[in-house]
């Protein structure tokens, strides 16, 4: 089957970032301010490029499990080395390849959400006749499933049933106001020197600011002077995040349509879906009337409205959908008539529209609520984001993300993901489902 013809100009600038972005192997989130090859976004990138070509949205995703290590983790950054000067942390600071359980590659010991299972099902959902020619699907799934059970034997640290995370970084919303407080007990003075080529390519307003930086490589410092080990020491930092376990039941999902295409038992990823569907309840805040985010150090609730909270909605079944569908409609998020989703509560006094993950709005996550609407039978809320979402990565140049009334960009341009994720939506069978 070949790939579905998508919307001219937008379609032939999204592949233009792709291809510029593109290594030979895998994609970079952006050639000046992410020179390595990145999880959650890779996943990403493979939604869109399989609408490009099949086989390289497969090699993006395989080329990522090389980094994955012993224990199951795929991890947050697969480094390039002869590009270890422009990013910090890099891989000298994790030194990963002296610790038995890592690859031969060098990465970073933290992960990121887990989006690959999915990923790679509408991967192979976009070619299901040359996939198995490549045996993709065969190939990736012990692979992908040693990665579940990563989560679900070493992160469940809070006993619930639902992953931890170990650092901001892990999230991937690196500086959402859910992790203040959490970051308040955290010493903002590491051993290592911390160095910001991040801030040659983005103005620190638009990034984490020094004592975020410095909380971030404290965590970091500690978790690999442990050799990355979950089971031994102490954590500083352990938060249950929405987003994060969300995307975790919907690889589960994946899994399960992998396992059944490739003649293996679909039935336990199904229950591990509903198992994780369920416990995502006790992140549920009746009153905020979305998901919030659990501290698992002081076991409280972050009482704080994010755009984390409203993702699963992109869970089928999920019991607490028609109040978040009325939380991300209303008045802290759709209701104040953005363009694309804000990432935190514009309602908040700390909300600010231009700064990283405390308001402005993601074109990754915009995608995903787009899928969580469907998801729930909202097609025309979801067909104007989309619209939206399309405009603006077209107008602005594949912005990292823009604030979401004027659509003004911010951080670094020519970002692979939101070309990705544009390309998506604007193919016919990326958008409707
Ligand atoms: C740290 C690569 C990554 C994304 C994250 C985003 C940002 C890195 C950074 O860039 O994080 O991982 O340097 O700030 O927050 O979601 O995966 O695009």
């Amino acid at each position: 089957m070949s790939a579905p013809p998508v919307a001219g100009d937008l379609a032939a600038a999204a592949i233009g970032v792709l291809d510029a972005n593109w290594t030979g192997s895998y994609t970079l989130p952006a050639t000046g301010l992410y020179p390595h090859q990145w999880s959650w976004d890779s996943a990403f990138i493979a939604i869109g490029l399989r609408h490009v070509s099949p086989e390289r949205a497969q090699r993006e995703l395989e080329t990522l499990l090389m980094g994955q290590w012993a224990d199951g983790r795929i991890p947050q950054i697969v480094y390039d080395v002869s590009r270890d000067e422009d990013y910090s942390p890099g891989a000298s600071f994790w030194r990963s390849t002296q610790i038995p359980s890592a690859p031969s590659i060098p990465t970073t010991g933290l992960i990121q959400p887990p989006n690959h299972a999915w990923a790679a099902w509408e991967v192979h959902r976009a070619d299901p006749a040359a996939s198995p020619a490549r045996d993709f699907l065969p190939r990736v799934y012990p692979r992908l499933v040693a990665w579940h059970e990563y989560l679900g034997t070493r992160r469940d640290r809070g006993g619930r049933g639902l992953a931890s995370v170990v650092h901001p970084w892990e999230s991937g919303m690196d500086n959402s106001p859910l992790w203040d407080k959490a970051l308040a007990r955290v010493p903002s003075t590491p051993q290592h020197e911390i160095l910001r080529p991040d801030l040659l390519h983005a103005d620190l307003s638009e990034r984490p600011s020094e004592k975020e930086y410095g909380k971030y490589f404290w965590l970091a410092e500690q978790y690999r002077d442990r050799e990355c080990d979950d089971l031994r020491g102490e954590d500083s930092f352990l938060m249950e995040d929405p987003t994060f376990n969300a995307l975790w039941a919907r690889s589960e999902l994946s899994l399960a349509s992998i396992a059944e295409a490739i003649g293996r038992d679909p039935a336990p990823h199904r229950v591990r879906a509903a198992e994780l569907t369920a416990a995502l309840g006790g992140l549920y805040d009746e009153e905020l009337g979305l998901f919030v985010a659990r501290d698992v150090i002081d076991d409280t609730l972050v009482r704080k409205a994010t755009i984390s909270g409203v993702v699963p909605l992109i869970l089928p079944g999920l019991s607490q959908a028609p109040a978040v569908l009325r939380t991300v409609l209303g008045p802290r998020f759709l209701g104040s008539r953005p363009l694309m989703v804000p990432s935190y509560d514009v309602t908040a006094e700390d909300f600010q529209p231009a700064q990283y993950w405390r308001g402005p709005a993601w074109f990754n996550m915009t995608w995903l609520v787009i899928r969580g609407l469907r998801t729930h039978g909202r097609d025309a809320e979801a067909d104007a984001l989309s619209a939206n979402l399309r405009a603006l990565a077209l107008e602005h140049r594949f912005p990292e993300y823009v604030d979401p009334w004027t659509g003004a960009p911010h951080g670094t341009r020519n970002f692979s993901w939101t070309a990705a994720l544009a390309l998506d939506l604007a193919t016919f069978h990326g958008d409707r489902r």
